[in-house]
């Protein structure tokens, strides 16, 4: 008996080690985007001429970084009016939120806000960067944020090179793996465990002699 239990108990160090490592996984594919004020309107960026016709919002959780202009992005353009868009992702439930990526517009401050107790909490801002249209910024959080929306907004700035016209062609949010992963791991492995145990009992019970 001593040795089938340590058989199950190699068994079960052989299983943990062959668990892979268990992936981030981003919350937010393919959840509703909610596009709070006027989106692809009011840019004084054409010279008059035909404004780009704007993408679908559920471009921002299909869960592709789309790169390329501004204007291929869910776009918006607030000059300064006091009143910000925002573009607001419901999660459909609750998550322990460690990251969150953005494919946003190079060159403006962007500020991601997450839903908690019933008001919005923020997150941080990505800064602006380098180079042209939609570039991607990843925010890492200090320690684990629990909520279940998010929501994307512009930060103004008024300095040369800022021109108040945001755009966003993806949001990701990863959550820490829940307990209830680690809990079916567990349950797993003891399972594989009571297995080994019992095999080991019956292989041993098989050649215990039989003469009286
Ligand atoms: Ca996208």
């Amino acid at each position: 008996m001593k040795h089938s239990v340590l058989a199950a108990f190699a068994g079960a160090v052989l299983a943990v080690s062959s668990v892979p490592a268990l992936a981030e996984v981003n919350v937010a594919l393919g959840k509703p985007v909610t596009a709070i004020g006027a989106f692809g309107t009011g840019s004084g960026y054409f010279g008059g001429g035909p404004i780009p016709p704007l993408p679908a919002k559920s471009i921002v959780t299909d869960g592709i970084f789309q790169g390329g202009a501004w204007t291929d992005g869910f776009w918006w353009d607030e000059q300064n009016s006091g009143t910000h868009n925002y573009v607001q992702v419901d999660l459909q439930g609750s998550y322990d939120l460690d990251r969150v990526a953005l494919m946003v517009d190079n060159n403006d401050v962007y500020l991601v806000e997450a839903a908690a107790g019933g008001s919005w909490v923020p997150l941080g801002t990505v800064p602006e960067v380098c180079c042209s249209g939609l570039m991607r910024r990843d925010l890492v959080l200090a320690a684990p944020v629990t909520t279940d929306a998010l929501r994307l907004s512009g930060v103004y700035v008024n300095a040369p090179g800022h021109d108040f016209a945001y755009s966003v062609s993806e949001i990701q949010a990863y959550a820490v793996p829940e307990p209830a992963v680690w809990q079916l791991c567990l349950a797993g492995l003891a399972l594989l465990a009571a297995v080994a145990v019992r095999r080991s009992t019956a292989a041993n019970a098989g050649r215990r002699p039989t003469s009286a």
